[in-house]
């Protein structure tokens, strides 16, 4: 028996995947406290909910030269030790997550800084409290996210079409 789907669905069927012109991809990198806490599932569960595409993932230990090169606009600030050594204490998880403007939108997604100021109903701002521990770095612009995706994903990410696209990205 056939599935029923909505009227517009056939008519993309030989098509390539829904594409809308502001598809971008941004670097999501899961921090140490992520994983500690066994929030990973949870917090990844909300990405895909909201309809970004996961292109890329690696579980791995980041590198002081790592470190230095993500958060080289950081150098110099106060919490600037505190922060390398919290992030290359134990492993993270980097993510490349794509969709229609998925920078600013995880970015709203994972709310202020730190989870004591963060709205709730934010990743950060319903899963913490801490001022220094706050479970994900989001890049800021496009333009951090393809430098930040050159450091963790120099092999490039996974190009790959969900066949949930066309009911999730509009195509303009
Ligand atoms: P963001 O992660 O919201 O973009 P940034 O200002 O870019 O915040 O700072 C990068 C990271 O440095 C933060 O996510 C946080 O882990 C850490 N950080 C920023 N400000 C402070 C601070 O005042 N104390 C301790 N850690 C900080
Ligand atoms: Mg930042």
């Amino acid at each position: 028996m056939a599935i029923p789907l909505p009227r517009s669905y056939p008519l993309r069927l030989n098509q390539p995947p829904s594409h809308p012109k502001t598809v971008e991809t941004t670097l999501i990198l899961f921090k140490p406290d992520a994983l500690h806490r066994g929030l990973v599932g949870q917090i990844l569960a909300r990405f895909e909910n909201k309809g970004l595409q996961l292109v890329g993932m690696r579980l791995m230990r980041m590198s002081q030269e790592v470190a230095a090169k993500h958060y080289a606009e950081h150098i110099g600030k106060p919490f600037y030790e505190g922060l390398v050594g919290f992030m290359t204490g134990s492993p993270i998880i980097a993510m490349a997550l794509r969709g229609p403007d998925a920078v600013a939108v995880a970015r709203r997604m994972m709310g202020k800084t730190f989870g004591i100021e963060a709205e709730a109903g934010t990743i950060r701002g319903d899963y913490g409290c801490s001022k220094s521990f706050n479970l994900l770095h989001g890049s800021d612009s496009s333009e951090s996210a393809t430098r930040e995706l050159g450091i963790f994903f120099p092999e490039g990410l996974e190009d790959w079409a969900p066949i949930s696209t066309p009911w999730v990205w509009d195509n303009e």
